[in-house]
């Protein structure tokens, strides 16, 4: 069976975020293609991005190796944020809990349900530096297949207000 290594950010601003997020990982080690491999500390930061408001997220990133597809994958993290009450209005809205498919293995596309790598994962150091915690050494093929190497993209976003929790 071939496994896929997997990558999935995490993230909540509503409620009991940090409990949430420990919930999380453990339904992700409950699903039985899933095996968590890593997980990083939790960050807080203020929201980012259009529309986005409410309290401060609390973030982290895990890694998984998986038997499931990346669309099976998304199904899977799409019944654990539900089981958690995620409720969808409009774009970037706060929530209870978001678990988005950053990295799987060195895909690249894009469809009406998902895209891989995430498209907006470079511009947040809420992603790229719990990435950096448990994968140093990661590198990617970006949209247009170019090779990104973690280190070098982190000094973008270096300067962003963000806690370890
Ligand atoms: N997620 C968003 C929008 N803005 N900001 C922070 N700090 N953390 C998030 O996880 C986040 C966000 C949409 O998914
Ligand atoms: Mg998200
Ligand atoms: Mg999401």
């Amino acid at each position: 069976m071939t496994r896929a290594i997997a990558y999935i950010g995490l993230g909540a601003n509503l409620g009991d975020t940090v409990r949430t997020l420990n919930e999380a990982v453990h339904a992700l080690t409950k699903v039985p293609q899933i095996t968590v491999q890593q997980v990083s500390s939790m960050y807080g930061s203020a929201p980012v991005g259009e529309g986005a408001d409410g309290p401060n997220y609390t973030n982290s990133v895990v890694m998984i190796d998986t038997q499931l597809s990346a669309h099976q994958l998304l199904d899977a993290l799409q019944r654990i944020e539900l089981d958690h009450g995620r409720e969808r209005s409009h774009r970037n809205a706060p929530r209870t809990l978001d678990l988005d498919v950053l990295l799987y293995d060195d895909a690249v596309f894009h469809d009406e349900r998902l895209t891989v790598p995430h498209p907006r994962m470079l511009e947040r150091a809420f992603v790229l530096l719990p990435l950096y915690e448990i994968s140093p050494h990661l590198t990617w093929l970006d949209a247009k297949g170019q090779k990104i190497i973690l280190t070098d993209a982190l000094p973008q976003v270096i300067g962003q207000d963000i806690v370890m929790l």
